[in-house]
């Protein structure tokens, strides 16, 4: 399912006050020297099979034509790669020309990306060739990377010589200031791992601003930054950059008011244009979660009507039946899966996000508004329930109400059922129990029952992304299930760090770990921000033990 939005003559609508704000919000940037721990040489240009070297040996390898030396940085970092290159043999005849391949998991590193024929532009892949044309020489690549391996091929050189790789560092780049970070262990060796590692992937994210991923799409994303956002108030408590990306996607918008899905912060702070109508839903959720944590009162007074705004956009999406239309459920995200039907986590998505927006009204003493919304509310879990609950499965079934493949509807407007009695046509997958749950729709004990079976229930249609498993494990933990969302925890993001995650990955299916959303899984991203709520999950679950007020460093 590709996702690519081109809307001719778009034309954002900018709010220069916004973004003025945004500007002076700017966090600064920290810088580290990172050299490689490790060297080895792959047998094949892109075979796995690998021969260590000691590192000492790694800095004096002389490399003729075809030969490859892979550096280890020791873990996942984000940054600029300094080579120092000199030479063995007769002063150099021709140019040094050299591939250098950087790469975030080691499997990477055996892929020959001329085979990658997916839908996301190849020119995210982290290689590039380079001539150099004077030895020795010190080289510094203009270009941010994001990375822990670097494989440098030796494409040609001549006769006379062979290139020797004298010494490789990264200076590296975040805004994530580690020394914020509370002091905390579960006691448990795989969950203090587990937070170790979604605390790189956090910080490795967080750049001028929260970035979906560093190696792609090095931007700004509306779900991402929502979860990102809340990992952050349990770590690294940048809340000034939080405020700065609402004010940025508040600041750079359709010109109907609708927030962009992702925004472009380079050369100038500007909307994509791309809606996903639970993107723009979640503005107003992320700035609910922004204020319970800060009660910032300016940035209550600058982005309430923006909030206020996305839910009318929403609801005018919804007929008279308090159902959404096709647009709406086609422009919904919520998750990678093929073929994923969204009409009933659209409609949950929108009862979320009007929780929000009433505690939000409530700050503002909006109580006009906050009864309004309340109304919505009702009507839509009523509209929830009657269109795509099954009294008999006991599950929710998502589908379209009229036309090929679609939950068909009687003359007086009820569902359909089929001879064994349960609904015809629509779908059960994992997302709509989610969502329907985290929207309360449900009494809570017959959400617990739901939740209990979900994965079984929806299994034709599982989960893709580490983005929909934080949502599944949230709605176990509504509905009380803490065991079997701890579980959840160990057997989903502790089976990357089993795979060789050092920051957590942007699609993950341990039983088909080749899965990619984009058509090949050189392009897929190994940092990626929306997989880093273990943390926050497990500090929320309070399984964190604070053991001195001081910070880690
Ligand atoms: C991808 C990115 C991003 C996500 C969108 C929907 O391009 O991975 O993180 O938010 O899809």
């Amino acid at each position: 399912m590709a996702l690519i939005s081109i809307i001719k003559d778009f034309h954002p609508h900018n709010y220069a006050k916004l973004l003025d704000r945004a500007a002076d919000l700017a966090p600064t940037l920290r810088h580290s020297i990172v050299a490689p721990v490790g060297g080895f040489v792959l047998k094949e240009r892109y075979s796995p099979e690998r021969e260590d070297i000691v590192l000492h040996k790694a800095h004096h390898l002389a490399m003729g034509k075809g030969q490859n030396l892979c550096l280890d940085f020791g873990t996942h970092i984000v940054g600029y790669l300094t080579l120092d290159l000199t030479y063995s043999g007769s002063h150099p005849d021709a140019p040094a020309y050299l591939k250098l391949k950087f790469a975030e998991t080691i499997g990477e590193l055996s892929e020959n990306s001329e085979d990658y024929r997916g839908w996301v532009s190849s020119s995210w892949i982290q290689e590039e060739y380079i001539h150099v044309d004077v030895l020795p020489a010190q080289i510094t690549l203009p270009r941010r990377y994001a990375f822990r391996y670097l494989k440098i091929t030796m494409m040609d050189t001549s006769p006379k010589y062979k290139l020797i790789v004298r010494h490789a560092e990264c200076r590296t780049e975040s805004s994530a200031d580690w020394s914020k970070v509370p002091s905390a262990s579960s006691g448990d060796p795989q969950l203090d791992r587990i937070r170790e590692v979604s605390l790189r992937t956090l910080a490795n994210c967080m750049q001028e601003v929260f970035e979906d991923g560093p190696k792609r799409d090095r931007r700004l994303w509306m779900g991402d930054l929502r979860l990102q956002a809340l990992t952050n108030y349990v770590s690294f408590r940048n809340n000034d950059l939080v405020r700065r990306c609402l004010y940025l996607f508040a600041g750079s918008r359709f010109p109907d008011g609708r927030v962009s899905a992702c925004l472009f912060t380079r050369p100038s702070a500007e909307a994509d244009d791309t809606w996903l109508s639970d993107y723009s839903l979640l503005f107003t959720i992320a700035l609910d979660d922004y204020l319970r944590e800060t009660d910032d009162e300016e940035t209550l007074r600058d982005l309430y009507d923006v909030a206020m705004q996305q839910i009318e956009i929403a609801l005018s999406h919804f007929g008279p039946d308090h159902l959404p239309d096709e647009t709406f459920c086609d422009s919904a995200f919520i998750d990678w899966t093929e073929g994923l039907d969204k009409h009933a986590c659209s409609l949950a998505v929108l009862i979320c996000a009007i929780r929000s927006a009433r505690r939000i009204a409530r700050r503002k003493n909006d109580w006009s508004q906050g009864g309004w919304l309340m109304e919505q509310e009702e009507l839509l879990k009523k509209a929830a329930l009657a269109a795509y609950w099954d009294p008999d499965r006991k599950c929710f079934v998502s589908g379209k109400h009229a036309g090929e493949g679609s939950l068909e509807r009687a003359e007086d407007g009820s569902l359909e059922r089929a001879e064994d009695g349960s609904l015809r046509g629509g779908q059960i997958s994992v997302a709509s129990q989610v969502w329907m749950t985290l929207a309360d729709v449900l009494a809570p004990e017959e959400a617990r029952t739901l939740m209990e079976h979900a994965l079984e229930l929806g299994s034709a249609h599982s989960m893709m992304t580490p983005y929909m498993h934080h949502y599944y494990v949230m709605a176990l933990l509504r509905t009380g299930l803490r065991e079997q969302a701890l579980q959840h925890i160990r057997d989903y993001w502790g089976s990357m760090i089993d795979a060789g995650a050092d920051t957590f990955w942007e699609a993950w299916d341990p039983a088909d770990p080749s899965a990619s959303p984009y058509g090949g899984r050189v392009i897929n991203s190994y940092c990626h921000a929306w997989s880093c709520t273990p943390a926050y999950i497990l500090e929320e679950m309070g399984l964190l033990k604070h053991e001195n007020a001081d910070p880690v460093q």
